[in-house]
């Protein structure tokens, strides 16, 4: 499974009560990834480990279940703007990773060691162990995706996106293999351009999924015009994509073999299989355990 943050972890507890979770592995975005109070923090990587290792607070979509925040208001003390929430059970894994980078071990076997303590049964992989940032171009000037969403709230006018180091980004050891072994390659419900979009800029990740092979399904983040989460209908505007399935279609024709939309955009299904993708309909909403699973078990079988 391709993997953003929070629209990605309900779906992927889903998908672990659907098939056994030793047979899930889960490629996820880096390109949110950022350093804070000098820690470096993997938003998405984490939110899929506490998801799946089930403490990660659902409501906020993001960090641990009940955690307390007195390390930040500390730091709000010593004067730092402080704006990015870091809880106080979430700063262990920020400190232990940030400990384990400075000792040169790849950001795939931090992940897999701290999944490994957090009792997760699935696999899960970062898409590349190197350098790649999403930055985002507005009207207020380029910064971190971060800045962007949690600092400005989604405020400024989007120009432009770029993935700074995509170019020379190798897929993490394990994602070639994953990918090229798998059943079905699933993209997860999530942000087509600051999600799944970094991973496919890895060329090696998207070269790969572009053999057939595996049965290639994506199921879409958007409902009409809208994004189900997080800021993709902003962004993709920003970018002159029309917000809509059939831009999924367009940005995925050449990966993908099945798009699931929601049974309110039914009316697409013929302009999404002109461009040669099998068009599902289904209901993609996840209000609860039953539908993140009945969702998951519809992309396995679509
Ligand atoms: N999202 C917010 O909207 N506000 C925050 O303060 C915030 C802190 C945070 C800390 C750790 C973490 O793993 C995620 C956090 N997120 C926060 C979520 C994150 O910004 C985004 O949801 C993802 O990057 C988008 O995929």
């Amino acid at each position: 499974v391709l993997s953003g943050g929070t629209g990605s972890a309900k779906f992927l507890r889903g998908l672990c009560k659907a098939v056994p979770p030793e047979e899930v592995t889960v490629i996820v975005n880096v390109g949110d990834n950022t350093t804070m109070f000098g820690l470096y923090i993997c938003p998405d990587v984490d939110t899929i480990t506490y998801a799946l290792s089930g403490i990660l607070d659902e409501e906020r979509g993001w960090g641990i279940r009940s955690d307390s925040f007195n390390f930040l208001s500390s730091l709000r003390t010593l004067g730092l703007s402080a704006w990015f929430n870091l809880g106080d059970k979430d700063l262990a894994t920020h400190v232990y990773r940030t400990m384990k980078l400075k000792e040169n071990v790849a950001l795939s076997q931090i992940t897999h060691d701290i999944a490994g303590r957090l009792g997760v049964r699935s696999r899960i992989l970062p898409a590349t162990d190197d350098f790649l940032e999403t930055r985002v171009l507005t009207d207020q000037g380029e910064m971190h995706l971060q800045e962007f969403w949690v600092r400005w709230r989604g405020a400024p006018a989007v120009k432009g996106i770029v993935y700074l180091g995509a170019d020379r980004a190798k897929p993490a050891a394990g994602v070639e293999d994953a990918l090229a072994s798998a059943d079905t390659v699933i993209l997860a419900p999530a942000n087509p351009i600051t999600s799944i979009g970094p991973i496919l800029a890895v060329k090696r990740i998207r070269e790969t999924l572009q053999k057939r092979g595996p049965r290639r399904v994506a199921v879409s983040p958007l409902i009409g015009r809208n994004a189900v989460s997080g800021p993709a209908g902003k962004i993709m505007s920003g970018l002159g994509l029309e917000v809509s399935p059939v831009t999924l279609a367009k940005l995925y024709c050449d990966i993908v073999d099945t798009l699931i939309i929601h049974t309110s955009d039914e009316n697409l299904k013929s302009d999404i299989e002109k461009l040669g993708i099998r068009c599902v309909v289904a209901n993609i909403l996840m209000r609860d355990s039953n539908e993140e699973k009945r969702l998951a078990n519809h992309a396995i079988t679509a």
